[in-house]
């Protein structure tokens, strides 16, 4: 008899949706877009065809439907890996768990999941309005220590390098080291995006080095990120969701990537607070070639 998922565990709304996210089975889609803020959603589906679906609840903003005949969902996960757990989760749950019987259906739905966010950028070639292609998310958010896979789904040899090269100070917990899918970055990267590797943290401030009036842990960090090169990769840019993205996909069995916008130049201390139209470049390249 193949496990149930109790009510606790799998929450099921009364009209059937998944818990969070509000999203019934039927408006899954196999390929997803993913973005951090609400307002983005309807910015993505202002490109659309037709629209199927769309409900909202907290900061889940999610609306499918047809782009030049594609079925795609887009999907806002709000701030941070906190919110990518329960975002992935609750996408494989729509995909691999019947909802009638509450047990993982017999055959496994691979979905592709492309984020589209925006970052602050740390390398001379990465000023603002520059577009990157994540290849390796380096997560100091610690979500993917709390799932049995984590050693395989993380890159040892970076991460024991990496730690080595900045000095890691294990008060800051483990940071792990998630790639993307490398078919699906290079499809969506194509001959116009920077690629590089990004740090995903817990925090926009100190964990992505910014001071304000509080002192940091370590001052010199962000130097010597932006120091690090591993195997002719350098890191390129900070953002919040990546890291857990990648690294949850890789051990659901679904295809992830992400690709940002830089708005904060970290290097030359500016930033570009009028992005939100900006933005539409990117995310009609990822709409094309999804
Ligand atoms: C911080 O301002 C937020 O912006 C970035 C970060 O990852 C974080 O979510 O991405 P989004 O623009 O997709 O939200
Ligand atoms: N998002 C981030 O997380 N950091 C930045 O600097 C800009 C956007």
């Amino acid at each position: 008899m193949a496990q149930q998922f109790p009510p606790s565990e799998l929450i099921i709304n009364d009209d059937g949706s998944i818990f969070h996210l509000h999203v019934k089975p039927k408006h899954l889609a196999d390929k997803i877009i993913l973005v951090g803020d609400p307002g983005r959603v309807a910015l993505v589906a202002s490109h659309f065809d037709s629209v199927e679906s769309e409900v909202q609840s907290r900061e889940f903003h999610s609306i499918t439907g047809k782009y030049r005949g594609k079925r795609i969902m887009a999907q806002s996960t709000g701030i941070g890996c906190d919110n990518i757990d329960i975002v992935m989760n609750e996408l494989d749950a729509l995909a691999n768990i019947d909802f009638e019987t509450r047990t993982e259906k017999a055959e496994h739905r691979k979905l592709t999941l492309v984020r589209v966010g925006t970052c602050g950028g740390l390398q001379p070639e990465t000023p603002e309005g520059t577009y990157i292609a994540s290849v390796k998310s380096i997560g100091f958010d610690g979500l993917l220590n709390f799932y049995a896979g984590r050693n395989e789904a993380s890159d040892l040899d970076f991460e024991k390098e990496f730690k080595r090269q900045v000095e890691w100070n294990p008060q800051l917990g483990n940071p792990y080291v998630a790639t993307e899918d490398p078919v699906l970055t290079d499809r969506i990267a194509g001959n116009d995006m920077v690629r590089g590797v990004t740090i995903a943290c817990g925090g926009f401030f100190g964990p992505q080095g910014r001071q304000l009036r509080l002192p940091l842990a370590d001052p010199n960090l962000n130097q010597k990120i932006e120091n690090f090169e591993y195997k002719g990769l350098k890191i390129t840019n900070f953002e919040m969701e990546s890291s857990a993205l990648a690294g949850l996909a890789t051990l659901m069995g679904h295809s992830a990537t992400t690709c940002c916008m830089v708005i904060a130049n970290r290097r030359a201390h500016r930033a570009n607070t009028g992005y939100k139209s900006t933005i539409d470049g990117l995310i009609r390249m990822v709409l094309d070639r999804i």
